[in-house]
């Protein structure tokens, strides 16, 4: 498995749900910053890329989407629908996002400032370093 899913509480009644996070508590890191993606345009895949040092939480807080993950050695299809569940990914990992849906919002927790330095944004680097990781 390349990367694990976090189950939130949903505090849901007669007026709709609610879903908490809060930093270290029920997310494995400090968090810095967040960050949405929304609008999606139908065919386009978004990603391509991994992280050096940047840990994140993605969660499609409305709609549904499909996450491609690669670590070098397997890979995995993992579809996002449930907005009180996230997909924790540690660094090294890279990843592809797809077939979003019309409505898809994916919310993103990041451990991290935005450093694009901090991005592996070629597959054949990737590849590289995570071989001189190990
Ligand atoms: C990731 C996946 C899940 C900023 O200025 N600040 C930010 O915090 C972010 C995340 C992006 N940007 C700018 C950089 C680009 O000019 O927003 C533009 C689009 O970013 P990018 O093409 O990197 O977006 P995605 O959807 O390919 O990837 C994003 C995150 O960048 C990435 O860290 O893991 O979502």
């Amino acid at each position: 498995m390349i990367a694990k899913k976090i189950k939130f509480t949903s505090f849901d009644d007669e007026r709709g749900s609610l879903v908490a996070i809060e930093g270290i508590k029920n997310v494995p890191f400090e968090i810095k910053r967040i960050y949405y993606i929304s609008k999606n345009k139908k065919n386009f895949r978004r990603g391509f890329h991994a992280h050096k040092n940047l840990k994140q939480v993605l969660i499609c807080v409305n709609g549904s989407c499909m996450v491609h993950l690669d670590n070098g050695f397997e890979t995995e299809e993992i579809l996002l629908n449930n907005s009180a569940e996230g997909l924790y990914l540690e660094n090294n990992i890279w990843r592809e996002m797809y077939n979003f849906s019309d409505d898809a919002v994916l919310l993103v927790l990041a451990s991290e400032y935005y450093d694009e330095s901090d991005y592996i944004r070629k597959y054949d680097d990737f590849l590289k370093f995570i071989n001189k990781e190990k």
